[in-house]
């Protein structure tokens, strides 16, 4: 029997809710909706625009129940890291945007509490100032942590509205810098140390929980149930990699470019803190140990900044542009945290390269070939360490997401690594959100290894190998 399975699937630059049909031996997803995500900028920072995705969100859902009046069930998963506050079930001010400056004071607070080495050691995760620990600490000099007595990620936060019910999801929580890296459950002990009250935590749940159906305020006319998935976007792409060889690397390559390697257990020494690697929770108690690099965002901002002198210039004209370049262009370091901000990404990159005695991109063409060589590098690199801080032998790299799409990147990646890159599925977060949805109604089998080779044989990745 084909069921039908409904994904919402959050990024930080758009949304979708996709339609997924699944049997043991056929997988299927197709978007129904596609919708903006645009933070909105006010007097007291970066927000998201929380309401709007919400209405969206509740909208795609029904569409599809009309395409499809069969769907059983939905998940939703977005970015990390980012949460409302909320009291007596109710939102408390409008989610803060994780590119949000009011982190940058709060990280050394929370390093005057407990430093970084011994955070490192409590939670495994990788330095990012818009780690959830820090924004907490900024929301708690602002005053107004003391107000709260909820805490919800951006899916719970969803969940919460679809369902009432009240959770956090162990895969996204993980991000937030709270949980044991040990034991996998909130760590009171450091949350006492850092100051934050413990009470506005909600209890944890893994990805497959059934959480009920939608409450009669969403109105969609449907009696689909709300289950739960890897909600951290990340998590359920990694579910997604169409991996047959254990030996693999992947890159998920959105806005961000996650690059790193699935582990049983997480790694805490100090090179790979130095390198700043992360163990995130993954589906099925998995560790995604990767590292964070800025992604497409760095392509799409400096697109947006182009474009507000020169409407007419496009993404996909300047990506072809850029292929076919012959010139050599510097290759600058995508991994720098000075392109973490929005605004002006242009002159941030040509400003980078003459700080660094190499010469600046000339063109907006130029800027794109030297954009995609630099994340070609950054990528390589980061697989490479993924490989030698973990011990885990590499043989092939696999990228899912948007950037599957550019078969320069993927070739540069293949030259540079010097071993196949396998492209594929785009669309590998809405593919691991399905599969684990189907996986807990009993219409596939088990493993993650078998998900897999399901994704394998439904989305059969386009090779690119080594050259030279
Ligand atoms: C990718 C992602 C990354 C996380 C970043 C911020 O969409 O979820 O994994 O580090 O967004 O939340």
């Amino acid at each position: 029997m084909i069921a039908s399975l409904a994904a919402v699937d959050l990024g930080a630059t758009s949304g979708r809710v996709m339609l997924g049909h699944v049997s043991h031996n056929h997988l299927s997803v197709r978007p129904v909706a596609r919708f903006p995500n645009i933070p909105v900028r006010t007097i007291d920072g970066l927000h998201w625009n929380i309401l709007e995705l919400y209405r969206s969100v509740v909208a795609g859902l029904g569409a599809a129940v009309r395409e499809d009046p069969a769907i059983a069930s939905v998940a939703v998963d977005s970015w990390a890291v980012d949460y409302a506050l909320m009291r007596g079930g109710r939102m408390l001010g409008t989610p803060y945007h994780y590119r949000d400056e009011r982190n940058l004071p709060a990280v050394e607070a929370t390093h005057a509490l407990v430093g970084p080495q011994e955070l490192y050691a409590a939670n495994g995760l990788q330095f990012l100032s818009f780690n959830t620990l820090y924004q907490l600490a900024a929301d708690r000099s602002a005053g107004v942590l003391d107000l709260a007595d909820g805490f919800l990620l951006i899916p719970d936060l969803f969940n919460y509205w679809l369902t009432g019910q009240q959770f956090a999801e162990q895969t996204n929580a993980s991000t937030t810098g709270l949980l044991s890296i040990s034991t996998g459950d909130w760590d009171h002990a450091l949350i006492e140390r850092l100051g934050l009250p413990r009470g506005v935590l909600p209890s944890l749940v893994t990805p497959g929980t059934p959480l009920g159906g939608l409450l009669p305020s969403v109105d969609v006319a449907s009696s689909m149930t709300v289950t739960t998935v890897g909600s951290h976007d990340t998590a359920s792409a990694v579910v997604a990699v169409p991996a047959t060889n254990p030996d693999f690397a992947y890159i998920s390559c959105g806005t961000w470019g996650l690059v790193g390697v699935e582990l049983e257990h997480p790694v805490l020494t100090d090179a790979a803190r130095a390198a700043n690697f992360t163990n995130e929770g993954g589906v099925d108690g998995q560790v995604r140990f990767l590292h964070n690099v800025m992604g497409l965002w760095i392509l799409s901002e400096s697109v947006r900044d182009w474009q507000r002198t020169d409407p007419t210039l496009e993404l996909p004209g300047l990506l072809a542009a850029a292929a076919a370049l012959a010139t050599p262009v510097s290759v600058f370091d995508a991994d720098d945290p000075t392109f973490l901000v929005p605004g002006e990404m242009p002159a941030r990159i040509a400003e980078w390269c003459r700080d660094h005695g190499v010469s600046a991109p000339r063109s907006p063409v130029e800027f794109v070939r030297s954009i995609i060589e630099s994340l070609a590098v950054a990528f390589v690199n980061a697989v490479r360490s993924a490989s030698e801080l973990s011990g885990k032998t590499v043989s092939v790299i696999h990228i899912v997401g948007g950037g599957s799409q550019n078969e320069l990147l993927c070739q540069l990646i293949a030259d540079r690594a010097g071993m196949p890159v396998l492209a594929g599925p785009v669309e590998a977060t809405a593919v691991g959100n399905v599969l684990v949805q189907a996986r807990t109604h009993g219409l596939v089998d088990g493993s993650l290894e078998s998900l897999r080779s399901l994704v394998a044989t439904a989305f059969s990745p386009r090779r690119h190998l080594p050259k030279g």
